[in-house]
C-alpha cells in the first residue's frame, strides 16, 4: 500500500484548519499511520525544500515554515500520492479549484496551508526525513473491506 508525507503548514495550524484537513483525508478513506506536531528546525525545513534552494522565494518559504508549529503526517492508501495532490489542489490557492483544500481555504501562494509529496520517490524521501520508522504505526483499519473490493 502506498504512503505519502502530508504537512499542515503554520497557517493551517493557526487558522484552526487541522481538524478540517484531517477530516478530508479520513473521510476519503485514507489511513493515518504517523502524526506529530512540531516546530520545524531551520535545517529540516531547508532539507525538505532542498530542490527550491535557488528560487527567489526560498528564504521567505523557510521563514514561513519555521514561524509556527506544523502537523507532520504520513497517510496510506491506494494511489495516495497522486490522489492527495488532487485533494490539496494546485500550488496557488488563487487558482486552485473549489472543492480542494487550497481552493476552499487559501488565498495566496505563500500561505497555501498544506504540503503533499509530489511523487512516490519524493514521498519516500520525505517520510524518512520527517519520521523514524518506529514512529510509523502498522495497523489494520476495520473499514478496509468497505473501502477496497
Ligand atoms: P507544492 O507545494 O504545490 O508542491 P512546490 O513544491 O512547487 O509546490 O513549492 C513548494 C512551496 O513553495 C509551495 O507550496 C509554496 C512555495 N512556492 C512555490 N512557488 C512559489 C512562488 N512562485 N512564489 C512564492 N512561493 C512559492
Ligand atoms: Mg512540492
Amino acid at each position: 500500500m502506498e504512503r505519502t508525507f502530508i504537512m499542515i503548514k503554520p497557517d493551517g495550524v493557526n487558522r484552526g484548519l487541522v481538524g478540517e484537513i484531517i477530516r478530508r483525508f479520513e473521510h476519503k478513506g485514507f489511513k493515518l499511520v504517523g502524526m506529530k506536531m512540531m516546530s520545524v528546525p531551520r535545517e529540516l525545513a531547508e532539507k525538505h525544500y532542498d530542490a527550491l534552494r535557488e528560487r527567489s522565494f526560498f528564504p521567505g518559504l523557510i521563514e514561513f515554515i519555521t514561524s509556527a508549529p506544523v502537523i507532520a503526517m504520513v497517510w496510506e492508501g491506494e494511489n495516495i500520492v497522486t490522489f492527495s495532490r488532487k485533494l490539496i489542489g494546485v500550488t496557488d490557492p488563487g487558482t486552485a479549484d473549489p472543492g480542494t483544500i487550497r481552493g476552499d481555504y487559501g488565498m495566496t501562494m505563500g500561505r497555501n496551508l498544506i504540503h503533499g509529496s509530489d511523487a512516490i520517490e519524493t514521498a519516500q524521501r520525505e517520510i524518512h526525513l520527517w519520521f523514524n520508522e518506529e514512529d510509523l504505526v502498522d495497523w489494520h483499519a476495520v473499514n478496509h473491506p468497505w473501502l477496497y473490493e
